[in-house]
């Protein structure tokens, strides 16, 4: 199997840092909803801070098996606050839109590379980005169907604190 590409090496460390930042924003989310009293909504938060960091790993470890120089970036700080569950939750699923860009992104420069293993390993994230994105908008229809305060939020909230990890 012949080294990663130097472009496409580039192109898998920029995407670490962006997975790493998916995880750092969802624990600062997590931490706001901690601070709100939601804390089926801090647990799920906190689950996706775990799968981010296994998203950016997986690309790591494939950059090293590929004898590829993995090259770790600055992470930007998120933000603090943000707003109500149902904020959240659009902001969640407006932050996995742009990942899935940049996933097909580099999912076209390994076929313009004929990189058939990149590809297979792509692939993986093209698929966990149609779960992620999906989840997003069952949550944010959940919100608006059950409401964003009172009783309905509790609900939601209690649903949310179901999640099992790798769920
Ligand atoms: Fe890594 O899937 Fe979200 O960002």
């Amino acid at each position: 199997m012949p080294a990663i590409s130097k472009s496409l090496t580039d192109a898998f460390n920029s995407q670490i840092n962006k997975e790493i930042y998916s995880a750092y924003l969802y624990l600062s989310m997590s931490s706001h909803c901690d601070a709100a009293n939601l804390p089926g909504a801090a647990g799920w938060l906190r689950i996706q801070w775990e799968e981010e960091l296994g998203h950016a790993t997986k690309l790591l470890d494939y950059v090293n098996e590929r004898s590829g120089r993995v090259v770790l970036k600055a992470v930007d700080a998120p933000a603090a606050t943000f707003g109500t569950l149902l904020d959240i939750f659009r902001q969640v699923r407006a932050h996995e839109e742009e990942v899935t860009a940049s996933i097909n992104k580099i999912y076209q420069q390994a076929i313009s590379e004929s990189d058939y293993a990149a590809q297979t390993l792509l692939q993986w994230y093209v698929n966990e980005q149609v779960e992620e994105e999906n989840s997003a908008a069952e949550i944010i229809s959940m919100l608006e169907l059950a409401g964003d305060s009172g009783s309905g939020l509790l609900m939601v909230d209690r649903h949310l604190a179901g999640r099992a990890r790798g769920a």
